[in-house]
This record gives C-alpha cells, structure tokens and sequence, in this order.
C-alpha cells in the first residue's frame, strides 16, 4: 500500500475543528474513499492513579497532557501500513477508558486536536497542516453550550476553565503555532471555500 496521506487539522477549543473534520470525512465517505479520523483528545494520559480532585484540577491545555509519544508512535504505524490500538479518552472521569479500539491504516487519515501543530517533533509526521482560526469569544460561546450539553460541566466550571487554562494557553501554545500550517483557514468549520481547496488536494495526492 502506498503510504497514507496524513492531514493535521488543529486550532483553538471550540473554533470548529471537529466540524471542519466531520465535512471532510462526509465528502471522502460518500465518494466510497475510505478515511481514517483520529481525535487527540484520544491521547490525553491516562489518569486512574490520580483522586478525582486532582484530575479536576489538571491543566488539559498544555501540551504535556496529552501522550504524544503514543500518537507518534502510532503515526508511524499507520504510515508502515500496520495497525494501531486506538485510545478512548472519558472527559466526565478524566481518565481512559479500558478499552482500545484495534484500527487499520487507510489511505488518508486526518487527525484534528488543540496541540498538534504546538509539537516539533510532531510535525514531520504530517503531510498537510491546517490552522482553524476563529475568534476566541466565538470558541468560547460554542465550548460552554457543548460543555454543558455534553461534556456533564456547569457555566461556571467552563468560565472558571477558560480563564485559568484555555485562554491563557491558547496564547501561550496554540496561537504561536498557527503559523507552522500550510493553510489558515477563516470561519471555522463550515467554510466551504476552504473545504473545497483541501478535498482537491487529497484528490489529487490520492491519484
Ligand atoms: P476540544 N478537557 C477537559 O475539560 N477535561 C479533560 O479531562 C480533558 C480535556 C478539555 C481541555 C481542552 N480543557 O480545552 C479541551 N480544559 O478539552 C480540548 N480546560 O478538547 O479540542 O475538543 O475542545
Ligand atoms: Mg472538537
């Protein structure tokens, strides 16, 4: 097999990453191309050695939460045409859960997460990198309606959140590394635009 294309799709919380990802993967699924998403949020560490204060108390913006290691490795993999042992990742217990999901490499596969493009060492194992920049109050309102909705989190738990980790590490670690991408995209995930320039590029590289 020819070794896959990977796309690394990262930006702030909340800016429309997941979205961007979801259009994409729709497009390629429904031409019968088979596309592999993997979520860093996956590959946040594994935290059942902690009491549940502590977990709460831990800062999931910094890029030191994330197992970055075990994602490298398993770019690697997926690159050598061998399988991975996927993560699951519990936001409500801040831990992972027990069981991994065994998957096979597939010509394209897009990876999206907060911290991707914060990482040297990450970046030579990406083929395409993407920066969703969206306006922070914008990230925010869409984080506290998922949060809550989904996420099990009070208004008060994310605005505490925002301003003690998410705002102050987005300046520190995701907004530097906008400009490590090769695209920059505006409007977040619903830009058609962009969308379209990215899916004839996979096109093309998949010829
Ligand atoms: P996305 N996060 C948690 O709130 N709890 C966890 O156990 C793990 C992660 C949050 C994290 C980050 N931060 O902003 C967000 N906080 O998940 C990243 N605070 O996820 O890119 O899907 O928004
Ligand atoms: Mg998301």
């Amino acid at each position: 097999m020819q070794s896959p294309l990977i796309i690394a799709i990262s930006g702030a919380s909340g800016s429309g990453k997941s979205s961007f990802t979801e259009n994409l993967f729709s497009a390629f699924c429904a031409q019968g191309r088979p596309v592999q998403v993997l979520r860093e949020d996956h590959y946040y560490r594994a935290q059942d050695h902690l009491p549940m204060e502590a977990r709460e108390k831990n800062n999931y913006d910094h890029p030191n939460a994330f197992e970055h290691e075990l994602l490298k490795a398993h770019l690697q993999a997926l690159r050598n045409g061998e399988p991975i042992d996927y993560p699951h990742y519990c936001f409500k217990t801040h831990t992972r859960l027990p069981e991994t999901e065994r998957l096979n490499p597939a010509p394209v596969i897009i990876l999206e997460g907060i911290m991707l493009l914060a990482r040297p060492e990450l970046l030579p194992h990406y083929d395409v990198k993407i920066f969703i920049d969206t306006p922070l109050d914008i990230c925010l309102m869409r984080r506290m309606i998922r949060d809550v909705k989904e996420r099990g989190r009070t208004l008060e738990s994310v605005a505490k959140q925002y301003e003690s980790t998410v705002k102050p590490m987005y300046h520190q670690f995701i907004e530097p590394s906008r400009f490590t991408a090769d695209v920059v995209v505006t409007q977040g995930g619903h830009n058609q635009i962009a969308l379209d320039v990215i899916k004839s590029h996979i096109q093309q590289a998949l010829q």
